[in-house]
């Protein structure tokens, strides 16, 4: 057994200042049964705790930290950056710069505003496509998560559903009946209330790739069907690039499958893991943003010198190398082949998703295709599986509603042992 006496020391001190000692719930190891690490630092692939021990690592800030821990190009133009001071509260250079990359990046933008989470993003999103629409309401997907907004915490994936509260508390009857949810990958049922109901519906938000029931994709035609739905019913198209924007192409989800939202949010990964998150789209929509339109949003740290140094290191080192989406990808399918080909040979349900550099073992034996098939897997093996990697040197996303991130920096000597671990593992759990 690893010795972990300091961070057990460290979150028995954490839970008395802070609720439930992290600051993220997910992060508290809750779901799986087991005592959060506290991180020391990380360097590539790895992750160190406080007590010393070192972790191959599959969460990378849950997506951001494409190119591994400690990338020398990153930190160097942080330090360059903050040698130039570390906010403003005025505007820069470095921000019109990669507002440019990235609307040569992205398909569908044309103008962007940054802020500085994800979900900022998607909350100004929103209202946005209310001031554009004059409409009230939005769709949502059940599993899918787009931060903690009011709006979105209903029928929510992630930390929402890991916790057990999808419908979170607080949230006002009269935010709530604004949010109409529906399952994920099915269109007709998004058809049939939008016939019904689309003059008062703004727009449809989703993760075009969903990250935060575990990894989910997009049945073939859905998101094409969406965005004919959407045209035909006069409403916004939203998508929830967070996690998938820049890691599954250099012009996120969107550029995979060939579907143009009107809407795009993004998070983490352009500030290069820095807390940064953006919106963008249709320069006709994103007008309307405050100062060059009416509909309101600001923020003294949008922008930040720093963050915006960190992301552009990062977003043209993506840029330039296209080829990193093809090596991301061969490692995750090597992965998940090596998993599977365990897995038959022992008697367990299981379904494997993965999609680029995305992948998740979900225990049952239905294809996951939305936040029903999702709910059926075995959590209880779940957990055991997740601490048992952990004692193996392994540290997976804590949760079977996430899933997990592949870097540049994953070596096939460290996918083999990934698949060894796995196999020892498994086999004595279902002894
Ligand atoms: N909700 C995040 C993943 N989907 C986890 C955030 C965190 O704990 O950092």
């Amino acid at each position: 057994m690893i010795d972990k006496s300091k961070s057990v020391k460290c979150f028995s001190e954490a839970q008395k200042f802070i609720p439930g000692g992290v600051n993220s719930p997910v992060r508290a190891f809750k779901a799986v049964g087991g005592q959060p690490l506290f991180i020391d630092s990380a360097d590539g692939a790895y992750l160190r705790d406080i007590d010393g021990n070192e972790y191959i690592e599959f969460i990378n800030s849950w997506g951001p930290m494409i190119l591994g821990h400690k990338n020398p190009m990153i930190q160097e133009a942080v330090i360059k950056a903050v040698q130039g001071s570390l906010s403003f509260g005025a505007p820069t250079a470095r921000e019109v710069e990669i507002a440019e990359l990235i609307c040569s990046m992205v398909p569908s933008i044309e103008k962007i505003r940054m802020v500085n989470s994800g979900t900022e993003a998607t909350m100004s999103a929103i209202r946005l496509a209310r001031g554009y629409t004059n409409k009230d309401k939005i769709i949502k997907f059940e599993g899918c998560y787009h931060g903690h907004g009011d709006s979105f915490l209903i029928a929510a994936g992630s930390g929402a559903a890991t916790m057990g509260h999808p419908d979170s508390p607080g949230v006002t009857e009269s935010v709530a009946k604004d949010t109409i949810t529906l399952p994920y990958n099915d269109l007709e049922v998004v058809e049939g209330i939008l016939v019904e109901a689309s003059d008062s519906i703004a727009a449809i938000i989703l993760e075009p790739v969903v990250g935060n029931m575990g990894c989910v994709l997009p049945v073939n035609g859905y998101l094409q069907g969406l965005r004919e739905l959407c045209d035909k019913h006069n409403v916004l198209l939203i998508f929830d690039e967070v996690m998938t924007g820049f890691r599954l192409s250099r012009g996120g989800a969107q550029e995979l499958f060939g579907v143009t939202p009107d809407l795009t949010t993004l998070g983490k990964i352009i500030g290069g893991g820095m807390p940064v998150g953006a919106y963008g789209g249709k320069k006709e929509i994103m007008d309307l943003v405050s100062p060059s339109g009416p509909v309101y949003q600001a923020g003294t740290l949008s922008g930040n010198p720093v963050a915006m140094s960190a992301g552009m290191a990062m977003l043209n080192h993506l840029n330039e190398n296209p080829d990193i989406y093809e090596s991301l990808e061969a490692t995750t399918k090597s992965m998940a082949e090596g998993i599977r080909s365990n897995l038959n040979d022992l008697d367990l349900n299981y379904t494997i998703n993965t999609i680029g550099s995305m992948f998740s073992l979900f225990f049952t034996e239905k294809p996951v295709v939305d936040f029903e098939s999702a709910k059926s897997c075995d959590f209880d093996l779940f957990g055991k599986y997740f601490n048992e990697m952990l004692n193996e040197g392994i540290y997976l996303a804590p949760s079977q509603y996430e899933s997990l991130f592949v870097s540049t920096s994953i070596t096939t000597d460290m996918v083999d042992k990934v698949v060894a671990a796995n196999k020892s593992v498994l086999a004595s759990l279902l002894k």
